[in-house]
């Protein structure tokens, strides 16, 4: 296969290179926000830390974090480094709690997101050819108008069909010959229960690979997807914070991680407790600088994701390194009777499981002191009308594999199929109703 690039210098360049451009880019933010942004200058004297005390990439580290709180005390434009009639677009991200956190884009901002899209689109073999299918949802989330703007840069004509309405979406993707579908992992394993339901064969369809993202997933599950949507499926992450999607980006040539686009985002890999800089290839806490945001720069940005950075060179030449598949968030981490407990540990255990459909849901409870975790999943409709005593077992199986990997023993429900809510965007995994 020949690997195709969308900025081929640039994606290929020597390391050195790159450090090189790094360093400039940083240098230069470092002094644009301390001069344009209070908040920033606030921590940064309260740090003891001027621009001119960053010379190379490792000074990086005498800066202070940013943190999801610095953008909400300063709700909803205080971090933006540019006058308002210099904004040309906002988005936000909801959130759990409190208020949204706003993020705001110029001119050159929105264009630099479209090419880090289309080198996204072009590194999971998208060309101007393809028919994009994109149903991330559009609005104020940063997926369906980022890839948007990626599909048109790439020149590849684009179907914004957004999220829901899963029939006609089925009956677009027939008709228009869709060849790439963009949406959250969770809806295109949706998509493809949908047309199973409704007979259609994804084998008649165009659909060659789909670019997932928003939302952890498992291994197993990128199996289940390929295996039932008849695709290549390839990792996207991004958070709007940082810019939306297009952060980083599996290429067709490996399984293992995305390539960060490093020119934009400069990735630090910290202890979550101690917030130290880690040794490369060691497991923590993202954190993102970026290097060519006007509007809304961050420095030194904790996205709270855990993974680790893979720093071989890769097959496809692209020199840019990797992250691997995100396996949690220092938020998400449940924390059942001592144990931690990762959601994406809990499907890695039931997708390896036959008959157990990629649908579920952890409750979290308590009851007196006690802590308690119980998962619900659905099976296969052969396995739901088997014998009790099968389902029992099956039941037991599942417990047994969960308190082998995880240390922690859970209540198992075996759901009918279809019977767990469908998500139209992100789903969601866990119910935790300790905080009622
Ligand atoms: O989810 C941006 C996006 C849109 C990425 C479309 C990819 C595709 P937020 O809503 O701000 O932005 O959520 C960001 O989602 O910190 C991760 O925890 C999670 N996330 C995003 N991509 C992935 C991924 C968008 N590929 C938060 N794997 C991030 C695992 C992901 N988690």
């Amino acid at each position: 296969m020949t690997t195709l690039y969308w900025e081929e210098e640039i994606e290929t360049l020597p390391r050195v290179g790159l450090e090189s451009i790094q360093l400039t880019r940083l240098k230069h933010l470092v002094a644009r926000v301390y001069d344009t942004v209070a908040p920033y200058r606030a921590k940064m004297d309260a740090a003891s830390v001027k621009p001119t005390d960053i010379q190379t990439l490792a000074d990086l580290q005498k800066l202070p974090f940013t943190v999801k709180d610095d953008l909400r005390d300063n709700y909803p434009f205080g971090l933006f480094t540019v006058p308002m009639d210099q904004v040309v677009r906002v988005h936000a991200s909801s959130g759990t709690t409190g208020k949204p956190t706003v993020v705001g884009y110029t001119k050159k901002d929105i264009e630099t997101w479209a090419g880090v899209m289309a080198r996204a689109m072009t590194c999971a073999g998208a060309t101007s050819r393809d028919m994009i299918h994109n149903a991330y949802g559009y609005g104020l989330f940063t997926g369906g108008l980022g890839a948007h703007y990626g599909a048109e840069r790439l020149g590849a004509t684009v179907i914004p069909v957004s999220g829901g309405n899963t029939k006609r979406q089925i009956t677009i993707m027939q008709d228009f010959r869709s060849s790439v579908l963009m949406a959250t992992p969770s809806y295109a394993l949706n998509l493809a229960d949908a047309m199973a339901e409704l007979g259609v064969d994804p084998k008649t369809l165009a659909l060659r690979v789909g670019i997932f993202g928003a939302e952890p997933w498992s291994e197993n599950m990128r199996e289940e997807v390929q295996r039932k949507l008849n695709i290549k499926a390839v990792d996207i992450y991004g958070l709007s914070e940082v810019m939306g999607p297009g952060v980083a980006m599996q290429c067709l040539e490996t399984d293992r991680g995305m390539h960060i686009f490093e020119d934009h985002f400069l990735p630090e890999i910290i202890d979550p407790d101690t917030g130290e800089v880690l040794p490369p290839g060691e497991q923590g806490e993202l954190v993102f600088t970026t290097l060519t945001k006007e509007a809304f720069p961050l420095i030194r940005y904790r996205t709270k994701d855990i993974t680790r950075l893979i720093h071989e060179q890769c097959a496809c030449g692209r020199t840019m390194i990797r992250m691997e598949k995100i396996t949690g968030r220092t938020d998400d981490m449940l924390i059942i009777r001592g144990v931690n407990v990762f959601p994406s540990q809990v499907e890695h255990v039931l997708m390896g499981v036959e008959g157990v459909e990629p649908h579920y849901q952890i409750v979290v409870s308590r009851e007196g002191n006690m802590d308690t975790m119980a998962v619900k999943v659905e099976v296969s409709e052969a396995i739901f009308s088997d014998e009790v005593k099968n389902l029992e077992k099956l039941t037991r199986k599942i417990q047994a594999d969960i308190k082998d990997l995880l240390g922690v023993t859970c209540k198992v429900q075996l759901v009918e199929p279809r019977t767990i809510q469908r998500s139209e965007g992100k789903a969601q995994r866990v119910i935790d109703n300790r905080k009622i």
